[in-house]
């Protein structure tokens, strides 16, 4: 592919609710758009998806910046490729930073669909027109104001609710939660707040009837995972844990979860996705595509993966009035009726709003292939 330039657009966008996880607070959501130009000026667009302070990965805003600048950006520049399958591979020479190898491979993923003129979703292989969602919700102040968000978001059709949890946040809280919604599809997210020693209080879960629990311990591991999934019915999804289809393989051959969340940064990028997806697929995992808060650009890739057939349970990808007064894709993403119509032009299927990504931009800087 012939390279001409790579764009680093650094954002910071405010969200309309701060979200509270088992690891913090977040409002503010800082991140670099990566734009790939090529000689004739078809442009891609990929989103990094790490936060300012290392709470969920060991991945920064800052540390991405210098792995893409002083590593990422050169190896692309003096590597020729054909097809975007071969990006991850040659950044494999350098250990870890899934997220900032992702957002610079998404937007040479976007590019090259643009080039062939076909969607994302096509090229990766997805074949679904629509995809289900559902929706995660922070940690709330006051179980009333929870069961009012839980109320809403069913009423704007999302197709299952995600509840984040944390020690003293948990049983009695989702309780509550399943008399009001005895039929509703829910699920809880721990982001590793525990350990085996709350065997206990996890095995109470087993009468809530829970989709499944989300990550519940420590975020490397596998091998107690093993140990609580077969303590307790309630299917364990893994996130934190899986970085790679070596982690996936790993996981399942262990017993260690029944689901598994993929995101595209925490892999590494489309490619490692889809691998992970097709493993599964193979060995009778089902998947979900998760979310990092993202803006439209990270949320088109999700949307696009997400056609691939074996994301076959709700996502965490809603639509982009949940998080943001603007965005900054035009369309932005819409749910309706709990789902998302997958769009059909060349690679994310949604134009960049030139006047919302200047108007959220405060640094931006080009780099000559
Ligand atoms: O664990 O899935 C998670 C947000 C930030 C960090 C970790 C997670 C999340 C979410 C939000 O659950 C999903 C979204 O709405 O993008
Ligand atoms: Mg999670």
């Amino acid at each position: 592919m012939p390279f001409k330039k790579i764009i680093l657009h650094r954002l910071n966008m405010r969200m309309i609710f701060p979200f509270t996880t088992s690891f913090g607070t977040m409002q503010d959501k800082e991140f670099f758009i990566v734009e790939a130009v090529d000689t004739e000026g078809n442009r891609g667009f990929g989103e990094s998806v790490s936060f300012p302070i290392p709470w969920y990965t060991e991945e920064t805003v800052k540390s991405n910046k210098d792995i893409m600048e002083d590593f990422l950006i050169p190896i692309l520049r003096e590597n020729p490729i054909n097809h975007p399958d071969e990006v991850f591979p040659l950044f494999g020479r350098l250990r870890g930073n899934n997220m900032a190898k992702a957002a610079i491979e998404g937007a040479v993923w976007d590019l090259y669909a643009k080039r062939q003129g076909v969607s994302l979703a096509k090229a990766l292989g997805g074949e679904k027109t629509q995809i289900d969602v559902g929706i995660s919700i922070g940690i709330q102040p006051t179980i009333t104001e929870l069961l009012e968000k839980i109320e809403g978001f069913l009423d704007q059709g999302y197709k299952r609710i995600k509840l984040k949890i944390k020690p003293g946040h948990d049983v009695e809280m989702l309780r509550q939660v399943r008399a009001a919604f005895p039929d509703t599809k829910i699920m809880a997210d721990a982001n590793s707040a525990y350990t085996l020693r709350d065997i206990d209080l996890l095995k109470q879960l087993d009468d809530l009837d829970l989709m499944m629990i989300e990550q519940p311990l420590q975020h490397h591991d596998i091998i107690d995972h093993a140990k609580l999934q077969k303590e307790i019915q309630t299917p364990i999804c893994l996130d934190e844990s899986i970085h790679s289809l070596y982690d996936a393989q790993k996981a399942i051959e262990l017993g260690s979860c029944k689901i598994i969340n993929i995101k595209v940064g925490r892999v590494g990028g489309l490619s490692e996705s889809v691998k992970i997806h097709d493993y599964c697929e193979a060995h009778g995992i089902p998947v979900w595509c998760g979310g990092m808060l993202e803006a439209g650009v990270g949320r088109a890739h999700n949307v696009a993966i997400t056609t691939l057939s074996n994301f076959v349970m709700p996502g965490d990808t809603a639509g982009s009035s949940r998080y943001w007064e603007k965005d900054i894709i035009k369309p932005e993403v819409v749910v309706k009726n709990g789902s998302i119509q997958v769009p059909t032009g060349p690679g994310i299927g949604y134009e960049i709003d030139e006047e919302a990504l200047e108007e959220f931009r405060f640094e931006k800087v080009e780099y000559d292939m």
